[in-house]
């Protein structure tokens, strides 16, 4: 099924008109991954009482409805929510009409979902779906017509005007949370408008982040179009160059009207593009995105020029900051860097300075002035990333704190660069001794304990406990950095994100990952969850046990052998000589278990992390029997492709299957 479908442009005036017809969903989906009812079953007498007086239970006042019926194994809910600017007559027809016609349509399934222009409408069985109140899922629709006033100053008037609507939604309360307004882009009064809105009953940060993910979805799905709408479960958001919302029916406390963008964005446009040889739009418009960060830095970084001058300038430059990012902008502004501190700080990337070199880039080494040391991600220059999303990505991962994940401190865009700035972690990645002959005997046993533990606790946040659900992808020895007491801390969490939106806004038809440690589900059918990054984590539990890289090709030997010495019952043999000697062995068996059931082949069976956290925090719970693992090397379903070098990043075009893949970071 396709993520993204087109829908007719349909003005504010003929959509008032069609009020008065019945007309199917836009979009409805019926969600077929969860066991069938009959219709002798509970639940569906539960859904029918609930559905039969769902729109007369509730007050329409704030256009959300939700409400339940039944008890808990066949228990319905069913949520419904408005938009904002409809009247409460037509808002409890809107919902009355999705509820004769999504049982219609979904006839057996547990749960469905439809969506109408004016509203939203869900039911499902909450004893059923373990996952959470609103599940990751989105829709996205574009209005096909392109932009044809300057794009990017489209582009800038938009994300300035969705950011600043995020920030009013967010800050909402329990029964509204809702923003809209307009913004103009250029003095011929092209004018851009926007909606978003939340579940009311949605927390504000839960708001703020779900918005926010949306807002970045917009690249993948309606780069460079006049008009775009992204539809999940616990959110939305919409704009167009036309009026779609009808402003009378909205508080003036959350509508908002931007001016046109500050002149200082605009004129190195023309000055640059009409001046090159023009290859393609394309370039110019990487060229224009360029620019506006550029002025922005260079004022920013103010490196020359008397303190009077700077003051004047300060001010200035915070006041477009405000302008691009509403109430992100002191976010982005201390965790901006310019091209000149990095450039001091690493002696301008100098050889000396490079302490590393992976799929996205070059690393180096550098100190600030304060003393302070830090690592810095230069990201190849061939990507086609904007610019502000790669801003909307860095707000994103900026969110994730936990000790056991590497601190980003902040990024810098100029001149083409792009560059991520994360803390400087001192002990290089755990394969550096763990396959070292010479130096894994100064790993013991506990502080090899200790890395299992970090690294689970790590993901698990990542995973469970970041109000972002973040999947990592390319777990593996060399993004385990060590800190100066030897703790883990995960790198590159958000890497892969990253990447994803630099290819061809398919995001689901590549693969990124490191043979040996993705997981077969992901290499063969590109299908990605939590469980291919638990899969990873139990190949690197293992290879922390025996001291041995098996992860040079898809070869499983590693996980052959001590699957079969586990059978054969005499899994101490898996262990290294130190881990051994160091007689803690009651735990390193456990570690073993835990890492089997890490790497079992069915996903499903695979442990999630917050269990491996349980399991390593109290060693006396008692550990399921572990599954066989994959192994791949005996089927023929794949062949793979050569690769060079062990620790080389690969992205092989494999067609995913799951449409659920085109988001990894889920707003919980
Ligand atoms: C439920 O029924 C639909 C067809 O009505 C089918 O496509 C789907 O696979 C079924 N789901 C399960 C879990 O049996
Ligand atoms: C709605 O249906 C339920 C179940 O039959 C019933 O308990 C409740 O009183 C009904 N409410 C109204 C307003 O009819
Ligand atoms: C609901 O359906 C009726 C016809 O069954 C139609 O007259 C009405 O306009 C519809 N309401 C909405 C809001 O779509
Ligand atoms: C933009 O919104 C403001 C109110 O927030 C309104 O007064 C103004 O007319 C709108 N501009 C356009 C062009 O619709
Ligand atoms: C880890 O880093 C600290 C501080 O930089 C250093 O003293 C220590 O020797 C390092 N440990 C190893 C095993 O390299
Ligand atoms: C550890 O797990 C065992 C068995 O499940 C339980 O009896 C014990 O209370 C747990 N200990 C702690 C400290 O949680
Ligand atoms: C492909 C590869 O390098 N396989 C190795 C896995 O580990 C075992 C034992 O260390 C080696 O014998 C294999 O050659």
């Amino acid at each position: 099924m396709s993520i993204i479908s087109l829908i007719l442009l349909s003005s504010f005036f003929s959509h008032l008109l069609t009020l008065t017809a019945q007309k199917p969903f836009v979009y409805y989906k019926c969600f077929n991954n969860q066991a069938n009812y009959t219709h002798t079953s509970a639940y569906h007498t539960n859904l029918n009482i609930l559905l039969s007086n769902f729109t007369s239970v509730t007050k329409v006042d704030y256009g959300f409805f939700t409400s339940s019926y039944g008890q808990d194994p066949d228990m319905a809910l069913a949520v419904g929510l408005c938009r904002g600017d409809v009247k409460p007559e037509t808002c409890r027809g809107c919902i009355s009409n999705a509820t004769i016609l999504l049982p219609k349509l979904c006839p057996n399934q547990k749960e469905a979902f439809g969506y109408y222009d004016l509203c939203i409408f869900r039911y499902s069985n909450p004893s059923l779906s373990e996952t959470d109140q609103y599940p990751d899922f989105y829709y996205a629709f574009r209005n096909p017509e392109m932009v044809t006033a300057d794009q990017n100053k489209y582009k800038d008037a938009l994300d300035r005007l969705m950011l600043n609507l995020k920030s009013i939604a967010a800050a909402g309360d329990s029964h509204r949370k809702l923003a809209v307004g307009n913004a103009t882009v250029d003095k011929s009064r092209t004018v851009v408008y926007g909606l978003a809105q939340c579940m009311p009953d949605l927390s504000n940060e839960d708001c703020d982040d779900g918005l926010l993910k949306a807002i970045s979805d917009i690249s993948v799905c309606c780069q460079d179009k006049v008009g775009g709408r992204v539809i999940k479960f616990s959110c939305n958001i919409r704009f167009d160059h036309f009026l779609f919302y009808d402003p009378t029916a909205i508080d003036s406390s959350v509508q908002l009207s931007l001016p046109i963008t500050n002149a200082v964005l605009a004129p190195p446009t023309n000055t640059t593009s009409s001046r090159g040889e023009r290859k393609s739009t394309r370039l110019s418009l990487i060229v224009v995105k360029i620019i506006a960060p550029i002025v922005i830095s260079v004022i920013l970084s103010c490196s020359v020029g008397c303190y009077l001058l700077r003051r004047k300038i300060k001010n200035r430059s915070q006041s477009i900051l405000k302008e691009n990012f509403g109430e992100e902008s002191s976010n982005m502004k201390s965790l901006q860097f310019s091209l000149a501190t990095i450039e001091a700080a690493t002696n301008k990337f100098s050889e000396a300075n490079k302490i590393g070199k992976g799929g996205f880039g070059e690393v180096f080494k550098g100190v600030l002035t304060d003393g302070r040391e830090i690592a810095i991600k230069r990201l190849s220059k061939s990507s086609v990333q904007g610019i502000l999303e790669f801003k909307n990505e860095i707000l994103l991962i900026a969110k994730l704190q936990h000790r056991n994940l590497v601190t980003l401190l902040g990024f810098c865009l100029e001149e083409q660069e792009k560059i991520l700035i994360y803390e400087y972690v001192p002990n290089k990645s755990i394969d550096f001794f763990l396959f070292d002959f010479e130096k894994q005997r100064l790993f013991n046993w506990f502080e090899r304990f200790n890395i299992i533990k970090g690294i689970a606790q790590g993901l698990s946040y990542l995973h469970e406990h970041s109000r972002l659900k973040v999947i990592h992808r390319d777990l593996k020895p060399s993004n385990v950095l060590l800190d100066d007491k030897m703790n883990p801390k995960i790198s590159d969490f958000g890497m892969a994100r990253m990447i994803a939106i630099d290819e061809d806004h398919g995001c689901t038809n590549r693969i990124v990952g490191t043979y040996g440690y993705i997981a077969p589900e992901y290499l063969i059918y590109g299908q990605f969850s939590e469980k291919s990054d638990v899969f990873s984590f139990g190949v690197i539990i293992l290879e922390v046990l025996s001291g041995k890289r098996n992860a040079t090709s898809y070869d499983t030997y590693l996980l052959t052998n001590v699957w079969k010495l586990w059978n054969e019952g005499t899994p101490l043999q898996v262990l290294d000589p130190y881990v051994r000697e160091s007689s803690c062995e009651i735990e390193a068996m456990k570690c073993m278990q835990i890492g089997l059931l890490c790497v079992q082949k069915n996903p499903e069976y695979r442990t999630t992390m917050t269990q491996v956290v349980s399991y390593l925090s109290n060693l006396s719970i008692k550990l399921p029997s572990p599954k066989e693992p994959p192994f791949l090397i005996h089927s023929k379903a794949v062949t793979l492709p050569e690769l060079s070098d062990s620790d080389q990043t690969f992205r092989s075009s494999k067609r995913a299957s799951n449409e659920i893949s085109i988001s990894e970071f889920l707003p919980r």
